[in-house]
């Protein structure tokens, strides 16, 4: 995808486009009034106020259709300059301008309004020079969006476009976006029951439905027995602490924004737990511990809470209620390098069992020149900065660097994945810490008999169960691999009574070996019963009729595979139960 913002001439040409589909609106709208019309990463949007009309899907073909006039009126794009109080009476009639207008920065003596026919806009500009050159666009999409974003304030109609130099580009647009809607976790989570949103819990707050709850614990298990190899100790922990615990952290002071409110229970102030990591301390300090014991590696797959913006919230991708997959590690300062090193190994290991390839591994130090940001000292910085380094150079894994996006305790290294459509999210994360174990004044014994301070290192590797499997889901389109797959093998006897009784034979056979299967034995033509197999997703169809009940045999066809091949039934076992086994990350 192109990046509209980052690139000034589509800029600009989007810019003028927002302008004319403001012109249009106002032909074709008398009396709507103008918000503001940014451009955005891929395209425009403008927010408008229509009174009580809201904008349907017929509106935007009518919109776009004027537009196309105007820009063929071509008419010049004229820049006018204006003083403020001249600018608030040109608009004395219009909330939203004057609004803007006298929110204006006082240092802006000159205010820039363009021109194009009969239609004006306050503009800082720049735009193209004619409405002629507007040639390749598309309105894409509508929303509601509350003025300012403030839902106390009136909904105005934002819509969406997109504009490029020539058709092709702009087609190739169109096309992405069609694979994007295609594949989008929102519309397959709905279509295949995996998850739901209902208003009455809240946004934000998916409810994962029996088919992605079997995902879900799948993913559990075997992230569970990787760890649990690797010497993890897995605990549960509740997801509400007291004001008191995220005072002690730190996060009360510095994470307070993307907290939930305080509730106040008795005389106890609590708050939903956004992170884990106070929690997993106090297992830690529950404990003597000799430097023999470390590292302690503490994990759990836990709820946690964070305010985000309603607008931001989506799918399983971005939600206030997560799970992490979590583990806080704490070891001696002479253990940081092997234990950073097991950790990108485990994130390596994963990715390469879920085929994952486009990534990238973003190391965020400190600026060492902002030392209020920064948990101040240089040498444990130095120190641990060059030891990442180390690791990372070692292991021959490509990393960048972000100089100033460490956090304020140390330096962490962040996995950012590229989707198969969209923007590249965040997944799994590792990051250092000095500050917490002292904030908590967590101890071991060292070789000396001597108190000792330990380092934690945050890390988890799917990052969040939800935001891996809304990756998940984009990248397979809901077509899970085996071992993954809410329902695995769907068993169709080619005729429903007289080969029932072996189809159920079959289906016991697998379902002992824990498979998760069915027999279709509905009233409908075979034909039929195997193309919904194949639509529905389902990885394995296992035929029977006859044939195969003399020869004690399936036939078996793959998810989106036209050729079958038929087999002794109990090689068939085997094979799909070491294919489960394996975890083969086929789909
Ligand atoms: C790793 N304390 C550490 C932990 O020990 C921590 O919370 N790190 S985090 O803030 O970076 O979150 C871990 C991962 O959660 C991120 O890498 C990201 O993949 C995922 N995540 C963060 N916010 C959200 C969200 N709103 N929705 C879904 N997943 C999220
Ligand atoms: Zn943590």
């Amino acid at each position: 995808m192109i990046n509209i913002k980052e690139d000034e001439h589509l800029n600009t040409l989007n810019h003028s486009c927002a302008h004319l589909l403001a012109q249009a609106v106002s032909h074709l709208y008398p009396g709507a009034k103008f918000w503001v019309g940014p451009v955005i990463e891929d395209g425009f949007y403008y927010d408008i106020d229509l009174g009580d009309k809201v904008i349907t899907e017929d509106d935007l073909a009518v919109i776009e259709k004027e537009m196309k006039k105007c820009a063929k009126s071509a008419k010049n794009i004229v820049r006018h300059e204006l003083t403020k109080e001249e600018a608030l009476e040109r608009f004395k009639d219009d909330p939203y301008k004057v609004d803007l207008i006298e929110r204006m920065d006082e240092n802006e003596t000159v205010i820039s309004c363009y021109t194009q026919g009969d239609f004006t806009d306050l503009c800082r500009g720049p735009h193209v020079e004619n409405t002629k050159l507007l040639k390749h666009f598309k309105l894409i999409k509508f929303s509601g969006a509350y003025w300012k974003g403030d839902a106390n304030n009136k909904m105005l109609q934002r819509i969406y476009g997109v504009c490029y130099d020539t058709e092709e580009e702009l087609q190739e647009h169109l096309k992405m976006l069609e694979e994007a809607k295609e594949r989008d976790h929102r519309k397959i989570g709905k279509e295949l029951e995996l998850f739901m949103n209902h208003p009455l819990v809240g946004a934000g707050m998916p409810m994962w439905l029996p088919n992605g709850a079997i995902i879900r614990k799948e993913l559990e298990n075997y992230i569970y027995a990787k760890e649990r190899a690797l010497g993890y100790q897995h605990v549960y922990s509740p997801c509400v602490g007291t004001v008191n615990l995220y005072k002690t952290s730190g996060h009360w002071d510095h994470y307070k924004e993307n907290m939930f409110p305080m509730m106040k229970v008795d005389n106890e102030e609590f708050v939903l737990r956004p992170m884990n990591c106070p929690h997993h301390m106090l297992i830690y300090k529950n404990k003597l511990h000799s430097y023999r014991d470390l590292p302690v590696r503490i994990g759990e797959f836990a709820t946690d809470f964070r305010y985000e913006a309603s607008g931001a919230v989506k799918g399983l991708e971005r939600v206030r209620c997560m799970c992490q997959n979590d583990a806080h590690l704490f070891v001696r300062p002479d253990q940081i390098a092997s234990e950073f090193e097991k950790v990108v190994q485990l994130i390596l290991d994963v990715y390469h069992d879920f085929g994952i390839k486009d990534y990238k591994f973003r190391l965020s130090l400190r600026d060492p020149a902002d030392k209020e940001k920064y948990f101040d000292d240089d040498q444990m910085w130095n120190e641990a900065e060059s030891r990442l380094r180390e690791v990372l150079n070692g292991l021959g894994v490509e990393y960048f660097e972000a100089i100033g996006e460490a956090a304020f305790y140390g330096p962490k290294l962040d996995v950012e994945v590229k989707p198969a459509v969209g923007p590249e999210v965040t997944l799994s994360t590792c990051q250092l810490d000095f500050l917490l174990p002292r904030r908590f004044e967590l101890n071991y014994i060292d070789s000396n008999g001597e108190k000792t301070v330990p380092v934690v290192l945050h890390r988890a590797i799917f990052g969040t169960f939800d935001r891996f499997t809304a990756f998940l889901i984009e990248e397979t389109k809901g077509n899970f691999p085996l071992w993954l797959s809410p329902e695995q093998i769907v068993v169709i006897p080619v005729h429903q009574e007289a080969h029932l009784e072996y189809a159920e034979k079959v289906a016991d056979l697998f379902r002992q070996a824990g498979f998760r299967i069915h027999v279709d034995s509905r009233n409908e033509k075979l034909g039929f019963r195997i193309r919904e197999a194949q639509t529905s997703h389902i990885p394995v169809q296992i035929v029977v009729g006859e044939g195969e009940i003399a020869a004690n045999s399936v036939n078996i066809r793959r998810y989106g595979q036209k050729e079958s091949l038929s087999l002794p039934l109990e090689e068939a076992l085997a094979s799909l139960k070491k294919e489960v086994e394996e975890k083969k990350y086929v789909h």
